[in-house]
């Protein structure tokens, strides 16, 4: 891609998070180090480009960066260096600040290793692990070594650059309103995103669009001119642009007539296009993004061209349903759609409430009552609320005491609307934290009075496979124990699972009736797409939950019905597609009887 020289967001953040690194090595004011952090994670995550901010003289609209960050950014943006930055950066090597990356390494430890032993960089930190020499430093042994060497394991394999969907879908929406909006009306004929993106996957490795435009020169122009965009190159059949945050994203222009074949085609998977190419071949046609062509072992003239003005079309022609892009994995969809058989995948529209979300009465920032209204809002008959209970350190947990006081604000809010002939339940829950020796945040006796409980891990996730199974394996058995929160514990980008034996969870959670969420967070999308395919194939039950701390957090369902679909489910493997009655009495707690 050729390319003028500027700085992307992303290189602007990892300039400042680095002179943030080194004055922490250098000790400085705490204050000035946390100044240099968040500057950097704020610009990490802005959508404008820095360069278009700087232009504009807004740079200080970015939160975090006042006078002194701004002339200092403007400089690099400028002039490509910052003199300061430099002076710092001659002080303490860029290898020292490397290896503030690796776990558990923080400055002090980067800083006597650099000073005491001559360590500056990842590699040579390496090569002294291995040969033995750490453990002549005082306060390093042969454990730390062993974890240091895991530790740069682990780095090595973040080269990985894809995103969170959560962070491209909402930029990727946003290009494409900006096209159209930068657009005379009528100039595309139609927009859409596919790739990865169309296929809700959990990590997109750059952005594909597809229009139809009969000015593919103007639409090309405006795409190079959002605002957002920080890099431009182009080949031959489409245009390619980096974001201030790196993200990539490819525009193609194709002819209407060839529309059908190009969605299919860019949508991918690859793995999918490949069967579905195969499929094609056995009839004697060659499918491409165009089209497809006959070829010499068919009954039509070999060369025949065929187009399909949509995907639905394609799919038809080879003898198959039209498949959600979910699906379009390799995973036994070809086969499906031939006989008819893919499943009838849930949608946004079924969902009829949620049973995991919080309030002020823990770390949610809004009222019982706001966070109702927002739900009914929705068009959802019922809303749990289940604050953190106590065990979890730094945030206040709901004990029975809290929880009997909550549960008459709940009481109020619900006979209010009852006198109001409103049709909503509000019911009383708790995240009840598993505890590291597995017993249970609250006691037996006070799960007992709630509507539903939530069960989940926020704390002691390094644990060793076997015990932190156990420990979950406790929680599933506790008969008031009804749905096992965002299981895994992961965080997309940031934090790899616990090493939680999952069959045996999923086996489990079958066995007692425990119902498994889908956490639609999409920091988490815990469990994933697969575990939530195999918990089904087990037998269990799943909760699509949003875990709002906010009312605006339950726009993140979109997410959670993502990777429903993406496991093939249905609305009927879905707890929270029932009516109220029938949803409570699907709950452990209300089973035991039965
Ligand atoms: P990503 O970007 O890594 O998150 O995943 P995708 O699926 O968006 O992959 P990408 O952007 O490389 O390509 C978009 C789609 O275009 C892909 O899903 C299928 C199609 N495609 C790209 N390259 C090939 C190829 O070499 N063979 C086939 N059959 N399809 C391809
Ligand atoms: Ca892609
Ligand atoms: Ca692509
Ligand atoms: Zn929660």
């Amino acid at each position: 891609m050729e390319e003028e020289h500027r700085f992307t967001n992303r290189e602007i953040a990892d300039i400042l998070a680095g002179v943030g690194a080194r004055l922490q090595i250098l000790d400085a004011n705490k204050f000035r180090v946390i100044a240099f952090q968040n500057a950097a994670e704020n610009i990490r995550n802005l959508a404008q480009d820095i360069n278009t901010l700087d232009e504009q003289g807004a740079l200080k609209s970015i939160p975090g960066v006042g006078n002194a960050l701004a002339d200092a950014i403007h400089a690099l943006l400028a002039d490509g260096y910052d003199a300061e930055f430099d002076a710092l950066a001659a002080q303490v090597p860029q290898g020292v600040v490397d290896m503030m990356q690796i776990p558990d390494m923080g400055p002090k430890k980067a800083k006597r290793l650099w000073e005491e032993l001559g360590i500056d960089s990842v590699e040579a930190l390496r090569g002294a692990a291995e040969r033995g020499e750490l453990r002549d430093l005082k306060g390093f042994g042969a454990k730390s070594e062993e974890k240091i060497l895991k530790g740069i394991e682990l780095i090595g394999q973040r080269t990985d650059e894809r995103l969170p969907i959560g962070v491209v879908r909402p930029l990727a929406l946003g290009l494409v309103a900006g096209l159209e909006h930068a657009l005379p009306a009528h100039t595309l004929q139609r927009i859409e995103v596919a790739g990865s993106l169309r296929r809700w996957k959990e990590t997109i490795g750059d952005v594909d669009i597809l229009c139809v435009s009969a000015d593919a020169a103007a639409v090309m122009a405006a795409f190079k001119n959002l605002p957002e965009v920080s890099r431009v190159g182009s080949g031959e059949t489409k245009t390619s642009v980096v974001l201030g945050n790196g993200l990539q994203v490819d525009l193609r222009v194709v002819d209407a007539q060839h529309w059908g074949a190009a969605l299919q085609y860019f949508t991918g998977s690859k793995e999918h296009n490949v069967a579905v190419r195969e499929l094609a071949q056995k009839s004697g046609w060659s499918l491409n993004e165009y089209g497809l062509t006959a070829t010499d072992d068919g009954e039509a003239p070999a060369g025949q061209v065929l187009f399909f003005p949509s995907e639905e079309e394609v799919y038809a022609f080879l003898g198959l349903e039209w498949i959600p892009p979910e699906l379009r994995e390799n995973r036994g969809e070809v086969a499906a759609a031939r006989r008819n058989g893919l499943p009838r995948l849930i949608t946004r529209a079924d969902i009829r409430g949620e049973l995991h979300g919080h309030t002020t009465w823990s770390d949610g920032t809004e009222s019982v009552a706001a966070m109702a209204a927002a739900a009914m809002a929705r068009g959802y008959r019922y809303w749990a609320v289940t604050d953190h209970s106590v065990g979890l350190g730094i945030v206040q947990g709901v004990d029975g005491e809290r929880l009997r006081k909550q549960r008459a604000e709940i009481d109020a809010v619900n006979s209010q609307w009852a006198e109001e002939g409103i049709d909503f339940a509000l019911l009383q829950g708790s995240e009840v934290e598993i505890l590291a020796d597995g017993t249970l945040g609250l006691p037996d006796d006070v799960l007992a009075k709630l509507d539903v409980a939530v069960a989940s891990i926020h704390s002691a996730q390094r644990q060793d496979r076997d015990t932190i199974t156990a420990r979950t394996l406790r929680a599933i058995e506790n008969p008031y124990i009804d749905i096992l929160g965002h299981p895994t514990g992961r965080l997309l980008g940031s934090r790899p699972p616990t090493e939680l034996d999952m069959e045996r969870v999923l086996a489990a959670c079958a066995a007692t009736g425990t119902i498994v969420e889908i956490n639609a967070n999409p920091a988490r999308l815990d469990v994933n797409d697969i575990y939530a395919r195999r918990a089904i194939e087990l037998g269990c039950k799943i909760a699509i939950n949003c875990d709002a701390h906010a009312a605006v957090e339950m726009n993140l369902l979109e997410y959670g019905i993502g990777v429903a679909r993406r496991a093939w489910l249905t609305a009927a493997d879905v707890v929270n597609t029932l009516p109220p009655q029938a949803l409570l009495s699907q709950l452990k707690r209300n089973r035991r009887s039965a």
